[in-house]
């Protein structure tokens, strides 16, 4: 099966086979942590969507269990779109989801399990006063724009609130509703939060985190007070990326103010992003047994929609990442969750070594194409490093000075998948610029030689990563997966998922190198490197 399954991954979430989508209703419940997923039983392209539903123990491997939420009353007959589920004082899990009515417009609906003594919570039904919410002549909401509502909070004058994320021509928001009871829900008089020009929002995520000591710490998605900021990240349906704002939540008010307002209109207001490859639709939930906060992302697929067919799936789920504030509080930082370690074995260490210049060393002992690379550099000559003299979008930096183009601090880092002429291999890498005399550090992920296939999507991505390196080294971890690669750089500042399917550099035919291709020598102060067992994954 395997061999003529290349792409398939090891120990990155997946169904057994067909379409998956969006992650929905993530939460612990029982013990056990719960996946819900956009998900098409009948084949590997979009469409009959229906909340799929897995269990597991330690979100690395799962278990399938039978559909949870599939088309059956007038409110969702065409479809089950994402949705978030709730724990209500005492735990009780509810969802919100949105379904596609008989007129194909967006409605929102609640379910509920039938037997809360499950841990499993395999069976679901449906509230009769479904829909709560839906678009109206009185609301003005155009019923193709109304969609995937958001864990609910509890604010303290005892109103749940949730959001629905909408447009008003090109405008993007986040719709509040509020309810005391779940059921009977009220639009407030003004969204959460809105932008001109940024189009469709999916999937919003409304949570906070802490913002003093402890920062790493996850707390449940009530929570507000002096000591939290808040994150507000919304799918934009024009750019396809998960964009996020940090800012407070005015509670009184009802608004989300956040930290860069005034930029509004301006290109740097969305900027940040979860992820700088191909990741979309993500959402978090409180995990109240290791009080973190999770994150769990979509990845589709750089093939052809013809390839996708003839492989019988499409899409997968990154590896569930914690997520928190970093401490300048100017950006989130995500890293694995730290279960994903309980797969590594075979350990490969290296003393300290210098790469020179144009050198290229194979990283021997791991298998190349599942695995989990920890990399970290320190720079001496940082000074001779390129000059920038003006900004340009990384991304954009990334795709013309690729790994192989030279240059002089950088582009070093690794080649992952690689076949053993090169003839295949994917980049990451950091490359460091001066710009207005300080140091810049562009992390990249060039997919531009991932494939003798030029039928799949090998565009290369690219972000700056906040980190001096003059202070501090420069880390990257890849967890290599057969046709993916989810780049960390700078502790987590940095992530980029890319999808690769490449033709020569497959099971024991791939490699795995470090690289220098600057003609400055830098020194590889930690390599750490495991093969990953593979995971019992649906
Ligand atoms: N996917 C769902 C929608 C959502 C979109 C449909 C985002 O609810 O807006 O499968 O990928």
């Amino acid at each position: 099966y395997s061999s003529n399954q290349p792409y398939r991954t090891a120990y990155h979430f997946q169904p057994l086979k067909n379409w998956i989508n969006d992650p929905n209703g993530p939460m612990r419940y029982g013990g056990l942590y719960h996946l819900f997923y956009q998900y098409n039983p009948k084949g590997a392209v979009w469409g009959n969507i229906v909340w799929a539903h897995s269990v597991s123990k330690d979100l690395v491997n799962w278990t399938p269990l039978d559909h949870a939420i599939h088309p059956s009353q007038p409110s969702d007959i065409n479809g089950c779109w994402s949705g978030s589920a709730t724990l209500l004082p005492g735990g009780k899990p509810v969802i919100l989801y949105t379904g596609i009515d008989p007129n194909n417009h967006q409605v929102q609906n609640l379910a509920i399990p039938k037997n809360i003594s499950d841990p499993l919570l395999r069976e679901w039904k449906k509230s009769p006063k479904n829909p709560l919410m839906q678009p109206t002549f009185s609301n003005k909401i155009n019923s193709s724009s109304f969609r995937d509502p958001t864990t609910a909070w509890l604010g303290k004058d005892g109103f749940w609130r949730v959001l629905i994320g909408s447009k008003i021509n090109t405008k993007g928001m986040a719709i509040l509703y509020k309810s005391k009871n779940f059921v009977n829900w009220v639009e407030a008089k003004h969204p959460l939060h809105s932008a001109e020009g940024t189009g469709m929002w999916e999937c919003p995520d409304f949570y906070p985190v802490l913002n003093q000591n402890k920062l790493t710490i996850g707390v449940d998605t009530s929570v507000n007070g002096d000591y939290v900021k808040h994150v507000l990240k919304v799918s934009l349906d024009d750019t396809k990326h998960d964009h996020y704002l940090i800012g407070t939540y005015d509670a009184v008010k009802d608004i989300f103010v956040p930290d860069n307002h005034g930029l509004e209109g301006n290109h740097q207001y969305f900027e940040l992003r979860y992820d700088y490859g191909k990741y979309y639709a993500s959402k978090t939930f409180f995990d109240d047994g290791k009080n973190r906060r999770v994150l769990l992302g979509w990845v589709n697929e750089s093939s052809s929609v013809a390839d996708d067919v003839k492989k019988g799936w499409s899409g997968i789920h990154t590896i569930p990442r914690a997520i928190w504030l970093h401490k300048s509080g100017k950006q989130l930082v995500q890293w694995p969750v730290k279960e994903i370690e309980n797969l590594r074995m075979n350990p490969v260490n290296w003393p300290t070594k210098v790469i020179k210049g144009g050198e290229l060393i194979p990283i021997t002992g791991v298998n190349p194409v599942q695995a989990d690379v920890e990399i970290s550099f320190e720079v001496n000559d940082v000074g001779k490093a390129e000059i920038l003299d003006h900004m340009i979008d990384p991304q954009i930096l990334c795709s013309q000075k690729g790994a192989a183009v030279k240059g002089r601090v950088g582009p070093f880092g690794l080649l992952v998948v690689a076949s053993k002429g090169l003839q295949e291999y994917t980049a990451v890498f950091f490359r460091i610029f001066r710009y207005q005399h300080k140091n810049l550090v562009l992390m990249c992920s060039d997919q531009s030689r991932s494939s003798l296939n030029k039928e799949n999507d090998m565009t290369t991505y690219g972000t700056f990563v906040d980190v001096d390196p003059l202070h501090e080294k420069l880390s990257l971890r890849s967890l290599i997966d057969h046709s993916v690669v989810e780049s960390f750089g700078g502790e987590g500042r940095a992530c980029i998922t890319a999808r690769v399917y490449p033709t020569l550099a497959i099971h024991d035919k791939a490699m795995l190198y470090a690289f220098n291709n600057g003609t400055s020598a830098v020194k590889i102060t930690r390599l750490n490197a495991w093969s990953m067992k593979k995971a019992k994954i649906n």
